[in-house]
């Protein structure tokens, strides 16, 4: 019988194989480089967030369990795409858009997937049709985004995609089925708040980025990337922690 303590270390030994590769740069980071500072100091945090997550999984109630899972694959995903958009930033200087995108096209989704097993914990009934719903939001929004971004459409059309995406998620959540469940019981209630604080205020720190490194007439890599950096430590990281809190809360009061 594995117990928790060698079942972390096969957990935290499994994510060290995966990132000493990635370590081996050829390029260093200079001290000037700012957006590269950036670039370290949210790579080496989505690592020790999953490690975190995964050990903290281990001990709250079994309800929580999925939801503390899924918050550390959030940030190890992340974690595996930040060490080559590092890398490809400091080599280049350019924006790793490709990396970027593969890791949104599977995070935000898996974000998908928190909420709703946010509301199952807190003992909501939601539908699968909310669930859909918010899936194809999140995917015309990426889709959108990644095609202005890498030139298939104008930036501008792909901004406009990207924010009727984005509105169709909004729509689901404070007007739509997904919003009627919010309504049942308190500890719902306040999971259910706080998962829009993270899509209204959180995720609108993503088009900012756009606006102000894509659209105000020359392409300024440097305000995108530290922009898109600082919302992805938001929103993996802070965004684990507050599952983290309510389930760690949660367990307490059942203990
Ligand atoms: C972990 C990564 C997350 C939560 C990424 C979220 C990304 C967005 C909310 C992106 C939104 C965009 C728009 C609303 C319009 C312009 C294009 C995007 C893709 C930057």
């Amino acid at each position: 019988m594995l117990n928790k303590t060698s079942l972390f270390g096969i957990i935290a030994a499994t994510i060290a194989f995966i990132a000493v590769p990635a370590f081996a740069a050829d390029t260093f980071l200079g001290g000037e480089d700012f957006v590269g500072i950036t670039f370290w100091i949210v790579s080496i945090a989505m690592w020790a967030s999953t490690i975190f997550f995964f050990y903290e999984g281990m001990r709250v109630s079994a309800k929580w369990r999925t939801s503390m899972v899924v918050a550390g694959l959030i940030t190890f995903i992340a974690a595996v795409h930040y060490m080559y958009m590092r890398d490809f930033w400091v080599a280049t200087g350019e924006s790793p858009t490709v990396y970027r995108y593969i890791d949104w096209v599977l995070t935000v989704p898996l974000q998908m997937v928190e909420f709703f097993l946010i509301l199952v914990a807190a003992g909501a009934a939601v539908s699968g049709g909310a669930f859909w719903r918010l899936l194809v939001g999140t995917l015309v929004m990426i889709v959108g985004g990644y095609l202005g971004e890498a030139g298939y459409i104008s930036v501008l059309l792909g901004f406009i995609i990207g924010m009727i995406g984005w509105a169709v998620i909004i729509w689901e959540i404070f007007r739509g089925e997904a919003s009627q469940a919010a309504t049942t019981k308190e500890s719902v209630t306040s999971a259910f708040n706080a998962m829009r604080l993270i899509v209204l205020v959180g995720w609108a720190i993503y088009p900012l980025g756009y606006v102000f490194g894509l659209m105000m007439g020359s392409v300024d890599a440097d305000t995108l990337n530290w922009i898109y950096n600082l919302a992805d430590f938001i929103n993996k990281i802070l965004f684990g922690l507050v599952i983290w809190a309510a389930a760690t809360k949660d367990s307490a009061a059942e203990a």
